[in-house]
């Protein structure tokens, strides 16, 4: 008898701040991180649209695109002097990002 009652409060000690610990971290946490979660999935996918167009116009894989390699994209072609910010007669991966992007 006296060994059980000893042991009860101290059971429940450590068990109440267990309880806490693992209550307070899953309440608020679930709904932030499970909401963050669901937002930058997207966001990738967003930020990368214009690349796989810029890629598959690159045939030469050299990172630009030529004003014949834009020939296969009619819409980069038409803004093909709009993306060629630097005016070098072709569009880096950066200039293609940066001209692609606001459309979308
Ligand atoms: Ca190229
Ligand atoms: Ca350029």
């Amino acid at each position: 008898m006296k060994f059980k009652t000893t042991i009860a409060p101290l059971f429940l000690l450590v068990a109440l701040p267990l309880g806490a610990i693992a209550a307070e971290p899953t309440q608020p946490p679930s709904s932030g991180p499970a909401a963050k979660e669901a937002a930058p999935a997207p966001a990738p996918a967003a930020k990368d649209e214009p690349m796989p167009l810029f890629k598959e116009l690159d045939t030469n894989r050299d990172n630009f695109v030529t004003k014949d390699e834009a020939k296969r994209s009619a819409e980069v072609l038409a803004r093909f002097k709009e993306l060629d910010t630097d005016r070098d007669g072709k569009i880096s991966g950066a200039e293609f990002k940066k001209g692609m992007q606001p459309k979308y």
